[in-house]
């Protein structure tokens, strides 16, 4: 595995022993106003950025052929399009190369500087669609919810106990290829600085649930509790074991948690009661199809789920 830093090549030897390699804080003038207080509550988060991410994110699929899929020239451009947000915005960002089918797969690992780097609170979300279209739910919803809490972050000019960082994965779509390549490029003294892994795979079905990951108990009540506070019901996510990126932190012991909306399981005549919607739909129809796209996504769910992201980075690492 090869890491970009700031759009060099540091071209590593082994990547196991190189994961903290040299990383360029990036020029860009912090946004922010005075540092936030470590213990302030998370701002709302505006879904209109969220949803102005989307946007970009399926311009970029319509002019690449019609998706964002790992090896395909829709990705790099999509992991171009964060990548320089978050530069412009303060964050330290590497980019992470690794091979699959043949093709230069990307991982995008932004650090918010700052931050005791003993103790990791990390936010990721695949950035890859399938190759049948433009991805916007899965997973530009994700991807969109994290880029825009780490502005956030910025904005405020946050400073938690904790160190923030975020990432994007390559190649998820394959099988978790990318997020497998970075915990397997850790060291075990790295991977233990991690405290929290949080998911965001899915969270603006069209026909939205609220589930909640049942991993970690301490993320999922953090999660569970929020909701609660907004009288909207949760059900832990069973569907998702092992199905998305938090699945290799998982393996490697380190504390996972995440919200989904609902893939092409069918919404239950109980949960339309809960939530709206239509029973005997799937959550989301278009689920790998081509249809998955800027029209594809619940602004209510995607705006719940965002200040949910939010309200997770501040509260774990506070
Ligand atoms: N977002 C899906 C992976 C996924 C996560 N949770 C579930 C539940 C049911 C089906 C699929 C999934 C993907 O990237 O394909
Ligand atoms: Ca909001
Ligand atoms: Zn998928
Ligand atoms: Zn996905």
């Amino acid at each position: 595995m090869k890491f970009s830093v700031s759009g060099r090549t540091a071209a590593t030897g082994v990547a196991a022993a190189a994961v903290s390699t040299v990383m360029l804080l990036t020029s860009g003038s912090l946004a922010g106003a005075a540092p936030a207080p470590a213990q302030a509550a998370a701002p709302d988060i505006p879904v209109a950025n969220v949803k102005a991410h989307l946007a970009q994110l399926q311009s970029i699929a319509t002019a690449n052929g019609g998706n964002r899929a790992h090896g395909k020239a829709g990705y790099k451009a999509s992991l171009d399009y964060v990548k320089g947000k978050l530069d412009a915005a303060g964050f330290t960002t590497t980019v992470q190369t690794f091979t699959s089918s043949g093709s230069t797969g990307y991982n995008l690992i932004a650090d918010w500087p700052g931050g005791d780097t003993d103790h990791v609170v990390m936010s990721g979300s695949h950035l890859d669609s399938v190759s049948a279209g433009p991805g916007i739910n899965d997973n530009g919803s994700g991807s969109a919810a994290v880029l825009e809490t780490a502005l956030a972050v910025s904005r405020a000019g946050y400073q938690p106990s904790k160190h923030l960082r975020f990432a994007w994965w390559g190649a998820e779509e394959l099988g978790m290829v990318g997020s497998r390549n970075y915990v397997n490029s850790l060291s075990t003294a790295d991977r233990s600085k991690i405290s929290d892994y949080l998911n965001f795979d899915m969270i603006a079905s069209p026909n939205p649930g609220y589930f909640v990951y049942d991993d970690d108990p301490t993320i999922e009540k953090t999660f569970k509790d929020y909701f609660a506070g907004l009288n909207i019901t949760t059900e832990p996510d069973t569907e998702g074991d092992g199905r998305s990126d938090h699945a290799p932190f998982e393996n490697a012991g380190i504390p996972v948690g995440g919200l989904f909306s609902g893939a092409d399981y069918i919404k239950t005549a109980a949960q339309k009661d809960a939530w709206g919607g239509t029973s005997g739909k799937a959550f989301d129809a278009c689920y790998h199809r081509s249809c998955d796209t800027s029209a594809n996504i619940d602004d209510t769910a995607l705006d719940h789920n965002s200040d949910a992201v939010a309200h997770a980075v501040w509260e774990l690492s506070s």
